[in-house]
């Protein structure tokens, strides 16, 4: 097999991706467009006006790759970014991947202190960061008592990355790797404990890009994605990035902050064709759309989208049909994690179930298991425990966790999860935040999915909470669109609206109505956080 070349084995399904020898993934996402005649096509739309083509990317790639290596980063260093949406990510990561370094983005609306837990845990050699993050990271740096050797600005200053990357070589040779040689990290939020850095090799964005953005969601070459998720998500990273890559299609990059008028702005001036959002995003813009007649009513134009995607939590049905009834076209929910990289099972285009997370994405295996790691029969709910070869090899510095998250090469997702008659898998909540009430499993999310199909509820969230028998019962916090409605009135309103549609049991005993609910920076609900005891 020739040098740097993946081939994809479609005798076998799933299909088998296979690699030559020699691999830096930076080759088949970058310099590979070239050879296929994309050099003037446009890859990155910066909602600012930039426009940068295949060409460019490619150059700029070796510019940023001989910048990193004339800094004094060496092969194996870490270089951690907290960098906006923007064409300068794209030089940072693949720049440091073609040259051997491994670049570790970060969430950006992260605090000094997780920025200095970071920095201290990854062992980095640099610090890249866009000026709009300076306060939160400079005062990491000063929480520190040894900083990195470089730390450095992307912009704003003179000596800057982009500066330094306009007079250096634009040409530079592949570092030699392979396939499942250590490539970049993503730092897992997780809702409770230390963020754990998830170690990618080099394989996992094609596997992702492939068998998900591809194969599944059927990415072509003349979309253009539109992701709300941020790239240094690994969902965003996916969306944005590598998706629009690997199938020569262009991105749109949006640098602040998605709310419901900002992504429709963005989709009505950029006309992407494949939207990507999270449930809270799709119920707020839903919120907007359908308040027709109010003086907030707004009606854009968004007939350029062919499809929509959802992850990072469960998307109720309800979103999912509202969502078709505004705007003609299906949101697509799948399962993914920053382990995995990208979604291992998905609702597809010709095979949606409103309120499942769909079937298995091909080259992925999933197995439901019990406590003791049998399997369970099918309708039974278990851990989900997923394989396949795009996820994480280990958690950096965290052997424990390592040991406990991968057992023979099987990746338990933390999820707990049933498949029903006709094969689909239903979130059933995290393992952790699940309920025994009156001896019986009771999943917050399906008394939250039932809470935010009433009409006067923008977002609920159910924690378990011990009654004067000292027994768990589900408690709801439910943030009101109406927060003047808070009332004993509407508490009984939405206490027979959640009898009348769920078993007997699953009811909650109890309302609050606060302002809002407490998200982890990833925007997943804090249960932990709501419970009283
Ligand atoms: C939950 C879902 C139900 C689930 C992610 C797409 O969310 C992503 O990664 P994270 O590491 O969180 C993983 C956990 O989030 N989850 C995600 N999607 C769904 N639960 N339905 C869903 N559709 O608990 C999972 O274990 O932040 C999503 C692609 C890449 C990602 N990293």
């Amino acid at each position: 097999m020739q040098k740097n070349t993946v081939s994809i084995d479609t005798s076998v399904i799933p299909a088998k991706i296979e690699f030559a020898p020699e691999f830096n993934v930076a080759v088949s996402f970058i310099d590979r467009h070239l050879q296929e005649g994309r050099k003037d096509k446009v890859i990155i739309r910066e909602t600012g006006g930039e426009e940068i083509t295949y060409g460019q990317l490619a150059e700029r790639v070796n510019q940023s790759g001989n910048v990193l290596k004339n800094l004094g980063l060496n092969s194996g260093d870490r270089l951690l970014m907290m960098v906006k949406d923007s064409a300068e990510f794209f030089y940072l990561f693949w720049g440091a991947i073609k040259a051997g370094i491994i670049p570790v983005p970060l969430n950006t609306l992260l605090r000094a202190k997780d920025y200095a837990f970071m920095i201290e845990d990854s062992g980095c050699t640099a610090v890249i960061y866009s000026p709009e993050f300076r306060i939160e990271v400079e005062a990491a740096l000063e929480l520190l008592s040894t900083i990195p050797e470089i730390i450095l600005l992307t912009e704003g200053e003179s000596e800057c990355f982009l500066d330094q990357t306009q007079s250096a070589d634009s040409k530079l040779e592949a570092a030699p790797a392979n396939a499942t040689d250590d490539c970049f990290w993503l730092y897992s939020s997780g809702t409770t404990g230390r963020p754990k850095g998830a170690v990618h090799s080099h394989r996992a964005m094609v596997v992702t890009s492939q068998h998900y953005g591809k194969d599944t969601l059927g990415v072509r070459e003349d979309d253009i994605c539109f992701s709300a998720a941020k790239l240094f998500f690994a969902y965003g990273l996916g969306n944005g990035m590598t998706f629009p890559l690997w199938s020569g299609a262009s991105c749109v990059l949006f640098p602040a902050r998605p709310t419901p008028e900002s992504t429709f702005d963005v989709i009505e001036r950029f006309k992407p064709t494949l939207y990507f959002g999270v449930p809270t995003l799709y119920a707020a813009q839903l919120q907007l759309l359908e308040s027709s007649g109010n003086e907030t009513s707004v009606s854009p134009n968004l007939s350029s989208l062919r499809m929509s995607v959802s992850a990072g939590e469960a998307l109720p049905a309800n979103i999912f049909h509202r969502w078709k009834e505004q705007t003609g076209t299906v949101i697509l929910d799948g399962i993914g994690s920053t382990e995995a990289l990208h979604i291992f099972i998905s609702n597809r285009a010709d095979d949606i179930k409103a309120g499942s997370s769909g079937r298995m994405v091909p080259g992925y295996a999933a197995k439901i298991v019990d406590e003791t790691g049998n399997e369970v029969q099918q309708g039974e709910e278990g851990r989900l425990l997923i394989h396949g070869d795009s996820t994480c090899k280990y958690y950096w510095n965290n052997l424990e966790k390592t040991a406990t998250t991968i057992v023979d090469g099987w990746l338990n997702t933390g999820d707990t999860y049933h498949q029903d008659n006709d094969g689909y898998f239903i979130y059933g909540g995290r393992s952790d935040d699940m309920m025994k009430v009156g001896g019986i499993w009771c999943s917050p999310f399906e008394i939250e999915a039932k809470l935010v199909e009433h009409p006067k509820v923008l977002e609920a969230a159910v924690v378990g909470r011990k009654d004067e028998s000292g027994l768990i019962k589900p408690e709801a916090h439910v943030v009101l669109k109406d927060l003047t409605e808070a009332s004993e009135e509407t508490s009984g309103e939405l206490l027979q609206h959640c009898k009348t549609g769920l078993a007997p049991y699953k009811y909650p005993r109890w309302f609050q109505f606060p302002q809002d609910l407490p998200k982890t920076a990833t925007g997943k609900i804090q249960r932990f956080k709501l419970r009283s005891n």
